[in-house]
């Protein structure tokens, strides 16, 4: 064989991927597509590559020096379970199969363990940065064996971007650690979003500010604690008009957002560790109700506040979003980390929360200084409980809580949705609270189900006979 690494599947992250790897020094990249002609393709448009094709998997791994290493970029699934078949038919124990596809973590671990036990390794490694990303530096998170991320680490790290002076890639644990991280990712990547939608909607119909004008507020924002790549390309797109009709772009799109499930995978994985990402939950619920034209029309005459006019005092209202903003983006990274911890636990695998933030800060959709600020509180205290208690964030919180309060105040009072900014609000006082009304609930429960509660005075388990005389039992 005469390359160090191969790449199966050249769609668009494939071929940018192989071209990554091409382009650093001490690589010569095997390439395999299904269908052949888009590896002559990628072969006529980039002979600077100097790629190695193959037309078969045979010839595939025949151009492997060993152990072979290879890389599946193709459509997360049946493609996926195909492609590796295939591979374990030439390749060898020792060789190591890596899926860079955004593969569903339970997949994961089952493709593991099924190709551990024929002596080859499987990666599973989350890749987040889009087509431009893959070309030029995107955030890896492979999860697998030690013994693979002893020979995969260097290509990958290789290839990684890198933010201030270290590559983001680390290994992130055992078999689906890396899927599990790169799914929280994209799940912490959709309540950005909508914490941003929400700023900007708030503001726009709250004030009357054009896009234009609210993508310079968002221009200046990006200067500061907010600082990222979501709040620099939102002034982008603020900033684009349609050539067509005039209008400011954002106009002219379709109001319904799509998905790919990434966000509902992290929602129905919190929803069985019994962890509130609630941030992330509302911002793949804001997607769905976006999406459904029909019961918008139907509910368009249902009533509620007109013309919303929040605010008779605009740049302190404006100044007001963004600290609700930042510190309701606190709260979904705190539930995002909630949830890593959780998986970790769930899965026995040894997640280092800080160098997760570290690996963030380039390459991916969520890229921003504050994960420098993340990784800081890790640093300081490995095993904190809840990110958002860290020094730094509760200061920003306590800094930010009038505000806070008087734009959830505001968005109810004159109807506009802000489900992200209150939800977080909510779950910030609850987790904070001194008794909570789950008490009652327990009652309940109790009452219906004689499910049994605690007292907060003694130690024990009891039950009242509700439908007796309503003594008291331990149980
Ligand atoms: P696609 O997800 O569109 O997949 C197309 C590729 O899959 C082609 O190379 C196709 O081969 C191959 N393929 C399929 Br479909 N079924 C196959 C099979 N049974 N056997 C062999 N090959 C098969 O490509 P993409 O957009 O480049 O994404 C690749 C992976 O990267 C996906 O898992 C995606 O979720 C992930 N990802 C994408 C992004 C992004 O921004 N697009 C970001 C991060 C991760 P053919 O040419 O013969 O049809």
């Amino acid at each position: 064989g005469t390359a160090n690494v191969g790449v199966v599947g050249l769609a668009v992250m494939g071929s940018n991927l192989a071209r990554n790897l091409a382009s650093r020094e001490g690589n010569t990249v095997a390439v395999f597509n299904r269908t052949e002609e888009k590896t002559r393709a990628l072969l006529d448009e980039h002979p600077e590559a100097g790629f190695v094709p193959a037309s078969t998997y045979e010839e595939f791994a025949a151009r492997l020096s060993k152990p072979r290493t290879a890389i599946i970029m193709v459509k997360a699934g049946a493609g996926t379970d195909a492609v590796i078949d295939e591979l374990l038919r030439v390749f060898e124990p020792g060789d190591i199969i890596v899926d860079g596809g955004n593969a569903y973590f339970p997949d994961t671990i089952r493709r593991e363990k099924a190709v551990r036990e024929t002596g080859v390794n499987f990666v599973g490694a989350g890749i987040s940065g889009g087509e431009e990303g893959a070309l030029t530096g995107p955030s890896i998170m492979p999860g697998g064996s030690d013994e693979s991320w002893a020979t995969l680490g260097p290509i990958l790290k290789s290839i990684a971007a890198v933010a201030e002076g270290e590559p983001c890639v680390t290994h992130v644990g055992r078999d689906g650690a890396g899927h599990f991280v790169k799914m929280v990712h994209n799940g912490i990547e959709y309540a950005d979003m909508q914490l941003i939608a929400e700023a900007y909607d708030l503001i726009r119909r709250g004030t009357g500010r054009s896009p234009a004008e609210i993508a310079e507020i968002f221009a200046e924002w990006n200067t500061g604690d907010l600082e990222s790549y979501l709040i620099e390309i939102t002034a982008e797109v603020l900033r684009q008009a349609d050539a067509e009709t005039g209008k400011p772009l954002v106009d002219v799109i379709l109001d319904q957002a799509g998905a790919k499930g990434t966000g509902a995978w992290t929602v129905q994985t919190a929803l069985s560790l019994g962890v509130p990402v609630s941030g992330i939950a509302e911002a793949t619920f804001a997607r769905s109700l976006s999406s459904h034209p029909e019961q918008r029309a139907a509910a368009a005459d249902l009533p509620g506040p007109q013309e919303p006019s929040l605010a008779t005092e605009t740049e302190g209202f404006i100044e007001d979003v963004r600290l609700a903003l930042f510190a309701s983006k606190i709260v979904a990274y705190s539930q995002g980390f909630d949830e890593i911890r959780a998986g970790a636990a769930e899965h026995a695998w040894n997640i280092d929360p800080g160098a997760i933030a570290k690996i963030w800060r380039g390459g991916c959709i969520i890229r921003a200084q504050f994960l420098n600020r993340i990784a800081d509180a890790y640093a300081a205290e490995p095993d904190l409980p809840l990110l958002m208690t860290a020094p730094y964030f509760t200061e920003a919180l306590s800094r930010g809580q009038a505000a806070w309060r008087r734009v959830v105040v505001a968005a109810a009072r004159a109807g506009i949705p802000a489900p992200a900014f209150s939800s977080s609000l909510s779950y910030y006082d609850g987790i904070r609270a001194d008794r909570l009304p789950a008490a009652l609930v327990q009652g309940q429960r109790d009452y219906f189900g004689a499910h049994t509660y605690k007292r907060v005075d003694k130690p024990g388990t009891f039950h009242r006979l509700w439908s007796g005389d309503r003594t008291e039992v331990e149980v």
